[in-house]
């Protein structure tokens, strides 16, 4: 992949910057990385498995973080070879070493157990989850998630909006989890902001699934807030944006209200601003320079308002399983029983949604929840 020569230069650049690792922006196969360390007496990752880090670090629910440790040791299998690891804490002392093997296929061997195991815990955790509502569910507010390419300026958006709004919130949902705070709107309505993991070109296939796995809040969200970088040039915003939406989509979230939040507009002249500023569902903010964001506090406040949370009660074919499973990943199940050949539910979710459920709508009419 590089030359005799690149690698001296590397070592010896990262030896006068006292690097302790030594990343590339390329896939390394188990062996080029085994060299190449070797090479440079430094720690070497790749691309994938620093993706992998960074899920790892997104990923919140038992789902997610199984999906994820499955991805990182579907990586670490190959990577084994010549490699210290210390396997202890992987599977338990069942299983020791047999005659005549090696350490490695003892590793490996502990390695694919604990792939079954987690490939198990995940079926389980699929179907527990339709009776067992997550710890967030059991807080009634909004969540609204922030979604958008990598470097759009999320997470600084996500601290910006976090600080702006009521701190008295914030230590309420503080101990939940750095990736979901709380956050007043003017209204004075409580929403839970969601950051989530960036979007990124060229996912390594076999990380899909970890990343989908990381964006179950985007599924749960009443609102979704598109973030992009408005700096951007237009191709490239373009392509982003498909990219995003296409995402979007394969997370059946694309029917959720979404406002388009176009960041870095510090970035920007001023006359180019005036003259984008007109779009209904569109705001312009600087995440870094704080402006804009009393605007889009007011916005969010209208898009939940328009489109409220409401209940209704349903009964739907259990044949209907695509509507079933929607259900399931857009509204709040607040009630389930099964009778013959269909499924009596109560449910919350926005109102469009449900809209385009009347016809399972059951007797009683449907009621507005309280303002949340
Ligand atoms: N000029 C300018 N820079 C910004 C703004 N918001 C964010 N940035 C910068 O953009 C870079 C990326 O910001 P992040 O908030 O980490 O972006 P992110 O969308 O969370 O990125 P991922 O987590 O990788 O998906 C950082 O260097 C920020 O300082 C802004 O409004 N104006
Ligand atoms: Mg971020």
């Amino acid at each position: 992949m590089i030359g005799k020569g690149k690698l001296e230069e590397i070592a010896a650049t990262a030896k006068a910057a006292q690097a302790d690792l030594i990343l590339f922006d390329h896939d390394l196969s188990p062996s080029q990385q085994r060299n190449i360390e070797k090479e440079v007496e430094t720690r070497v990752i790749d691309r994938t498995q620093l993706i992998l880090d960074i899920f790892a670090k997104h990923a919140r629910t038992r789902e997610g973080q199984l999906q994820v440790e499955l991805a990182q040791l579907e990586y670490m299998l190959p990577r084994l070879a010549g490699r210290g690891i210390e396997m202890s804490q992987l599977g338990g002392g069942i299983g020791t070493r047999g005659p005549g093997e090696t350490q490695l296929e003892t590793d490996r061997r502990k390695i694919a157990r604990r792939m079954r195991h987690i490939k198990e815990q995940v079926e389980e955790v699929r179907r527990v989850r339709s009776q067992q509502r997550s710890r967030r569910e059991s807080v009634p507010v909004a969540t609204v998630a922030l979604v958008g390419y990598t470097n759009a300026g999320k997470s600084t958006l996500f601290n910006a909006l976090t600080q702006a709004g009521v701190l008295e919130s914030s230590k309420m949902f503080a101990t939940l989890d750095p990736t979901l705070r709380g956050v007043t709107l003017p209204s004075k309505k409580k929403i839970l902001l969601s950051d989530t993991v960036g979007f990124i070109r060229d996912l390594p296939h076999s990380l899909v699934t970890s990343f989908r796995a990381t964006l179950e809040e985007v599924q749960r969200a009443e609102l979704v807030l598109h973030v992009s970088d408005a700096s951007a040039p237009a191709y490239i915003a373009k392509e982003q944006r498909s990219q995003v939406e296409k995402v979007l989509s394969e997370l059946d979230a694309k029917h959720k209200p979404t406002l388009r939040v176009m960041n870095k507009a510090d970035l920007l002249m001023p006359s180019e601003l005036a003259t984008l500023r007109k779009e209904p569902n569109v705001t312009y903010v600087s995440a870094l320079k704080g402006t804009g964001l009393p605007e889009l506090l007011e916005k969010i406040d209208a898009l939940l308002t328009d489109d409220p949370l409401v209940r209704m009660k349903l009964r739907i074919p259990q044949s209907e399983g695509r509507i079933l499973a929607q259900l399931e990943a857009t509204a709040k199940i607040l009630s389930r029983e099964f009778r013959d050949d269909d499924v009596d539910l109560e449910v919350q979710a926005p109102e469009s949604y449900l809209r385009g459920l009347e016809k399972f709508q059951e007797r009683s009419k449907k009621q507005k929840t309280k303002h949340l």
